[in-house]
């Protein structure tokens, strides 16, 4: 059965990406479609609303607060976070939704490391983030997880269930949130799919997830997940 769904944007100064790829939204997927935008200044949050998506603001800069604003900003039963810098590839934001329905699965990840998906890095010879993402979710595998291998534990475009979201309580910032959500999902023993999916590269702007700070973030959560063993708070 469909559930209601909600699409979210997540912004942060993507005025050069968004509008070389907004017309391939395929905003029809949904039943409510906004933007949890970080603070851009580059005209990002006149643009969305020139398109007439409603832009919801967040209270600090990061990723982890822009999902837990749109979480508590739309009463969707199941949302699709999409991010529209030129990564990921609009077209499977209906597969996500319709993957999670179908398949009675709590979280969906669209996975850049699974047989059929590409990874921005897949051409290149050496593949450091690849490999470091790999070795992350091999931890978050061995360490927690009771179902399936789950290939990607760290791509943020995802379709997930409200209720499982809220159980998995993944209070943080930056942008460990999806790693952490991966994780207390299967702490919670709730089911997490997989879709294969291409990334491609940014179609312009800058990045601001750094690789060091990044993998400090998520060294740090990881021992911390450890410590606390098999709760999720
Ligand atoms: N709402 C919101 N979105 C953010 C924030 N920081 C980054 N984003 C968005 O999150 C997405 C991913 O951030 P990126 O900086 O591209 O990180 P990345 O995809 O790992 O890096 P690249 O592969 O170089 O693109 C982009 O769409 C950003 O605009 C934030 O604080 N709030
Ligand atoms: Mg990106």
């Amino acid at each position: 059965m469909r559930s209601r769904r909600a699409l979210v944007l997540l912004t942060f100064n993507e005025i050069e990406a968004l509008p070389k790829l907004f017309d391939r939204i395929p905003l029809s997927a949904a039943d409510d479609v906004f933007a949890v935008d970080g603070g851009s200044k580059d005209g990002t949050v006149d643009y969305l609303k020139s398109k007439g998506v409603r832009v919801v603001g967040q209270p600090r800069r990061g990723r982890g607060c822009a999902f837990q604003v749109a979480l508590d900003a739309t009463d969707a039963e199941v949302l699709c976070y999409y991010s529209p810098d030129g990564n990921e590839d609009p077209d499977d934001i209906p597969k996500l939704f319709e993957t999670l329905e179908a398949g009675g699965f709590d979280l969906v990840v669209a996975s850049r490391m699974c047989r059929g998906a590409h990874n921005e890095e897949d051409e290149g010879a050496l593949k450091p983030r690849k490999w470091v993402n790999q070795a992350f979710t091999f931890l978050a595998n061995v360490l927690w997880n009771r179902g399936p291998y789950v290939t990607d534990t760290i791509n943020g475009f995802r379709a997930v269930r409200a209720d499982a979201l809220r159980r998995c309580a993944c209070r943080v910032d930056g942008f460990v949130v999806e790693y952490l959500m991966s994780i207390r999902m299967m702490k919670l023993g709730l089911r997490v799919g997989e879709v294969p999916t291409y990334e491609s590269p940014r179609l312009g702007g800058q990045s601001t997830a750094h690789s060091w700070p990044t993998g400090v973030e998520f060294t740090k959560q990881l021992i911390k997940e450890v410590l606390i063993g098999r709760r999720v708070a």
